[in-house]
């Protein structure tokens, strides 16, 4: 499955945050935890340069707790902080101004020592719908940054101020523009980072069939019952259509309205709490 798709507020965000860069002490990198590898992209790396960053597996509920342990500790052994979140509960906001703190503390030291309240600056980047919005309204006093069900709703930057003594600044979800690993992008469309109208959701809903079945088949079985073996991806669509009485005229399963159903249910983390990633 191919994906183009690089729409020009994103080399637009790319400019702003090479040059917003500069006035921030650390880079909160904003990872979708159930896609904790694939929601990487090489567009950051040459904004970040040598910023300190605290990865943040967010979306964390729709995960298995014992793999987010495994990938927390497989992003700290890169040397950054890594934290997990769920963003939609305000309960996770403490566990982030502290990993900034953590990550600044002899920055704030040294401010301190002069009398100086220093404020840490940190810009929030990841891929589209990742939830840096989210995140930062659940940090923030009261909703301040627009966030919605959908990639690309972000749009210019916007400095947010966390109590006394942190700033985050909002940037657009960024992909980068080559696709050339058709695995990855997969895994960005079903996580909803891929704007839908791009993607031909029969093929992404097959593809992602085949992922999940591979990698979780007791999480598919208890969802649409037992298949037919060996059958292709495209077959079992036809399957879970007829299972779920999801017919055209005539009897003719729906495929279309199927693959829309199983990426449904994929992203509101019915289908399976293994991380599409593996390590
Ligand atoms: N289940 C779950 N959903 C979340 C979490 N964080 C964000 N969301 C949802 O994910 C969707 C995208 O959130 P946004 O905060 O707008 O994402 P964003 O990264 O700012 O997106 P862009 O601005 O488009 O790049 C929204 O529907 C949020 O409610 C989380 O921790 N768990
Ligand atoms: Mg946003």
């Amino acid at each position: 499955m191919r994906i183009h798709w690089f729409p020009g507020h994103m080399a637009k965000a790319v400019r702003m945050m090479k040059e917003e860069i500069k006035n921030v002490d650390s880079v909160v990198y904003v990872l979708d935890a159930r896609i904790p590898r694939s929601s990487l992209s090489d567009a950051f790396e040459p904004v970040i340069g040598s910023k300190n960053r605290l990865y943040v597996l967010n979306k964390a509920d729709l995960v298995a707790r014992s793999e987010l342990l495994k990938w927390v500790a497989y992003y700290k052994s890169t040397g950054a902080e890594c934290i997990y979140t769920n963003s939609a509960s305000k309960s996770d906001a403490p566990k982030i101004i502290k990993s900034l703190n953590d990550l600044n503390a002899e920055t704030i030291r040294r401010y301190k020592e002069k009398g100086v309240n220093k404020i840490i600056r940190a810009m929030v980047i990841g891929v589209p719908n990742s939830g840096k919005s989210t995140l930062i309204n659940s940090l923030a006093p009261s909703k301040k940054a627009v966030t919605g069900n959908r990639p690309g709703v972000t749009r210019g930057k916007q400095w947010i101020a966390i109590g006394r003594s942190t700033e985050l600044l909002d940037s657009p979800g960024v992909l980068y523009p080559d696709f050339s690993d058709e695995g990855k992008a997969v895994r960005l469309a079903l996580a909803g980072s891929v704007r839908d109208e791009v993607v031909d959701k029969v093929e992404l809903a097959a593809e992602g069939f085949k992922l999940i079945s591979a990698l979780d088949p007791d999480a598919v079985k208890a969802r649409y019952g037992v298949l037919t073996e060996g059958a292709s991806p495209f077959e079992s669509l036809e399957e879970i259509a007829l299972v779920r009485g999801l017919k055209q005229r005539g009897g003719v399963p729906d495929i279309e309205r199927a693959a829309q159903m199983l990426i449904n249910d994929y992203r509101k983390g019915y289908l399976t709490r293994l991380p599409l990633d593996e390590l």
